[in-house]
Formats: structure tokens, sequence, C-alpha cells
């Protein structure tokens, strides 16, 4: 059972899941969306228009098509609208729904951005605190992951995560 904050880009890591962070329609986007979308290739969104969308804080999964990770999870992380629109809890459903889906689906090693920390202007430092706590949680009781790493794309987002577990 391992927690671990690196710094990189999310689309290299041969891991069993990478985590998206996706908006609700799954049809892909900017940010670290758009960079798996096209890594994975057009077949990435084919199969996220079979899913129909998915909530705030709810998760779903694809195959990984041309990333070395064998599975997408995606989630929509909550958009910040000042801290009382339930956004923190919304942001550990999305951790937590990804990791359970994880989970089910028997992978061992799972990869994270920083979910909702970027253009959904989630506050980092809570944000972070908010996954580091929620993955050590489910860790404890896990059943088939084993590994978690944060991936964090920029110095700023792995300052912060640095700082968060230690
Ligand atoms: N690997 C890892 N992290 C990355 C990468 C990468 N290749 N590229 C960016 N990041 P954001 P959000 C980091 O904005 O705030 C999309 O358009 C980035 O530096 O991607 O949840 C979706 O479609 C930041 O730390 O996601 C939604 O509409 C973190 O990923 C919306 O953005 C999250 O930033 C979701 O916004």
């Amino acid at each position: 059972m391992a927690f671990k904050v690196i710094r990189g880009d999310i689309t290299t890591m041969k891991v069993d899941a990478i985590v998206n962070a996706a908006n609700t329609t799954l049809l892909g986007s900017g940010g670290v969306d758009g960079a798996i979308h096209r890594a994975a290739g057009p077949e990435l969104l084919a199969a996220c228009r079979l899913l129909h969308g998915c909530q705030t804080g709810e998760a779903k999964i694809t195959p990984g098509f041309k990333l070395p990770a064998k599975f997408v999870i995606h989630t929509p992380g909550p958009i910040w609208r000042g801290g009382h629109q339930h956004e923190a809890e919304l942001l550990h459903n999305s951790y937590q729904n990804s990791l359970n889906l994880a989970d089910q689906n028997h992978c061992v090693s799972v990869a994270f951005p920083s979910i909702s920390t970027g253009v959904y202007r989630f506050p980092l430092q809570a944000g972070a605190k908010i996954a580091v706590t929620t993955i050590r949680e489910f860790l404890k009781t896990a059943q088939s992951v084993k590994d978690v790493t944060m991936v964090c794309f920029d110095e700023g987002t792995y300052q912060a995560y640095l700082e968060v577990q230690k």
C-alpha cells in the first residue's frame, strides 16, 4: 500500500488506470482532459460518447486505447463557486468514486491529476488536502488498489501536494 506524489505528465503513466479531470459531457476539452484525449486517440472520444455524460463527483470508465494505461476513469470535479455549493464534498466524491471504480475493475495501480484545481479554480491547498486525505483513507480498506500516484504537472501544484502529504 503506497501513496506518492510526483511531477510529470499523466499521459505517460504505465499504470492500470489514470483518472481524467473531465467535464460532465465527457466529450473532452482542454487541460489534462485534452492531453489524455490526444494521447489516447479518437477511439477514446467514441467510447466516451456511448457513456452519455457523467454527473459532477461521479466516475465512469473506458479503455485507455493508445495510452500506456489500461483504463481511463473519467470524473468531472466541481467548478469552484466560492465554497458554499458543496464543492468540497463533490471533490471528495470524485476521488472516492474514481478509486471505487478502479477497485471494482481489479486495478492495482492508479494515477490522479489534481482534479478541479486548474480551469475549475478549486483552491489548490484545500483541493490537495481533500485528495490526499481521501486517497490515504481509501488505501486502508482497498481490495485491489495498492499504489496511488498523484501526478503534478506544474511546479506550484507539486509543491502544494508535497506540503500537504507531510
Ligand atoms: N498531466 C497531469 N496533470 C495535468 C496535465 C497532464 N498532462 N495537463 C494539465 N494538468 P484542468 P479541472 C493539470 O484544468 O480544473 C477541462 O477542459 C493542471 O496543471 O485540466 O478539473 C475539462 O474538460 C492542473 O493542475 O482540470 C473540464 O472542462 C490539473 O491538471 C475542465 O478542464 C487540473 O487542471 C476541468 O477543470
